[in-house]
């Protein structure tokens, strides 16, 4: 099934998929039941086996996280928002920021294989028999470079709670689990061509080589998502460069999905392998997670979360310094669903709103940077909003609305600056 044909559901929208899949949900519910007990992890198993991490085994992030760059929370560490300042458009790899349910794993790209196999392809090879492609196959390919933002479903989390008063789960996340980068690699659809895709195909569900996730004791397998093949052919690339230089090995070296605008759980990294079925496909990825759930949504939650939504963020430290005199502020705005037309700032809390002065011409994969002149009329702590609008409308509320594991905050958030 492919977009683009009036009469077929376009399949990169969200609810037109879930509308098609919806069909086979009571297969989904069986296969979501059914997996808790089956994979549930006996307490003897070694810590290797369950993915949990041992004080001797090193650290989950390779690269280093200097405190000025980084705020750590376990395998996870999100961007200081004032490491963008002065930086270009890019965010250079040793301030983007890290998101591994487990430990970044060390990989050699030798002997590394992507494999494909699964229903959807001619023959229908088995996992034992899939489709292989080395290392110097993929580089081999016709390459093509995007720049893309990858954004976490849970990037501003912590507002949930620190604005709205609201209990989630997850890492309490500010607005720095976000990054742009300039991606280069080869097409996916490319590769899935070459492996034999048939036109029955309907879902891919790519995998990483790290280790089993283990999600409060019961084993979920590796980390891996299913696909819709509309947008695995449309837009997504599997990517072996981040702006001009290898994958470093915690952005998924040596080969990783980038699924452009789409929240960051669908870029795999560390891929190991593809199912191309023709059927659709179920991981705990898009039926217990990047799901919305809570009052308001059914039991098996909203359709899953593909797009991001609209943010914008100051790039200054939070609780930042200002002198009391004229000076220039600056961020960045983007959104998932299309090309930001404009970026409006508050400095009296939401009162009254004006326009910054947007310096790219927006990109709807990428972010859009503005400034705003400013010149603070009294001393004292004072919020700044930014509120950005993108091409479809979508625009930033006061409130988000609550879902209990607080993916998608997408309100105004006000960031507290002291005038001295
Ligand atoms: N194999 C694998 N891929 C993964 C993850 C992971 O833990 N394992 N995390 C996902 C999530 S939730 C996000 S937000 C992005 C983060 O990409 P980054 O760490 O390069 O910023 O990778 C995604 N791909
Ligand atoms: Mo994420």
């Amino acid at each position: 099934m492919r977009s683009g044909n009036g009469k077929e559901p376009d399949l990169t929208d969200e609810a037109a998929y879930e509308s098609v899949r919806a069909l086979s949900r009571r297969g989904m519910l069986r296969l979501s039941a059914g997996a808790g007990a089956a994979l549930a992890v006996p307490a003897a198993l070694p810590a290797a086996a369950t993915g949990a991490r041992a004080a001797d085994e090193g650290p989950a992030i390779v690269k280093p996280l200097p405190p000025e760059l980084f705020i750590p929370y376990g395998t996870n560490a999100e961007m200081r928002w004032e490491a963008m300042r002065g930086q270009g458009l890019l965010t250079p790899a040793d301030r983007f920021f890290v998101r591994n349910h487990v430990a970044t794993p060390r990989i050699d790209a030798r002997t590394w294989r992507l494999k494909l196999w699964g229903t959807g392809l001619h023959g229908s090879p088995g996992e034992e028999r899939p489709v292989r492609f080395s290392y110097a196959d993929l580089l081999r390919l016709p390459s093509e470079t995007i720049t893309a933002f990858i954004e976490c479903t849970g990037n501003a989390r912590g507002f949930y709670t620190s604005q709205q008063g609201q209990q989630v789960s997850g890492t309490p996340w500010k607005l720095g689990a976000i990054g742009v980068a300039r991606w280069r690699g080869v097409r996916l659809s490319t590769v899935l061509r070459l492996a034999g895709i048939t036109r029955e195909a309907v879902d891919i569900l790519p995998r990483g080589l790290d280790a089993d996730y283990v999600d409060k004791g019961e084993n979920l397998g590796r980390v891996r998502r299913p696909l819709p093949v509309a947008k695995a052919m449309k837009d997504v690339l599997l990517a072996y460069e981040m702006n001009g230089a290898p994958l470093p090995p915690d952005h998924g070296y040596p080969v990783r999905l980038v699924v452009p605008s789409w929240t960051g759980i669908a870029s795999i990294k560390w891929l190991g392998d593809i199912q191309v079925a023709a059927e659709p496909l179920y991981s705990p990825w898009n039926t217990r997670f990047y799901r919305l759930f809570g009052p308001g949504y059914p039991p098996e939650g909203s359709p899953p979360v593909t797009r991001a939504n609209v943010k914008s963020a100051f790039e200054l430290p939070w609780e930042a310094s200002l002198p009391a005199a004229p000076q220039v502020l600056r961020g960045r705005s983007w959104s998932g669903t299309g090309r930001i037309r404009h970026t409006e700032i508050s400095v009296d809390g939401g009162a009254t709103w004006r326009r910054a002065r947007l310096l790219d011409r927006p990109d709807p994969r990428g972010w859009t940077r503005w400034e705003f002149p400013w010149r603070p009329h009294s001393r004292g702590p004072h919020e700044l909003l930014a509120r950005a609008t993108d091409e479809t409308g979508a625009s930033q509320p006061f409130n988000a609305p609550y879902n209990t594991l607080g993916y998608l905050f997408g309100a105004v958030v006000r960031h507290p600056v002291a005038v001295s």
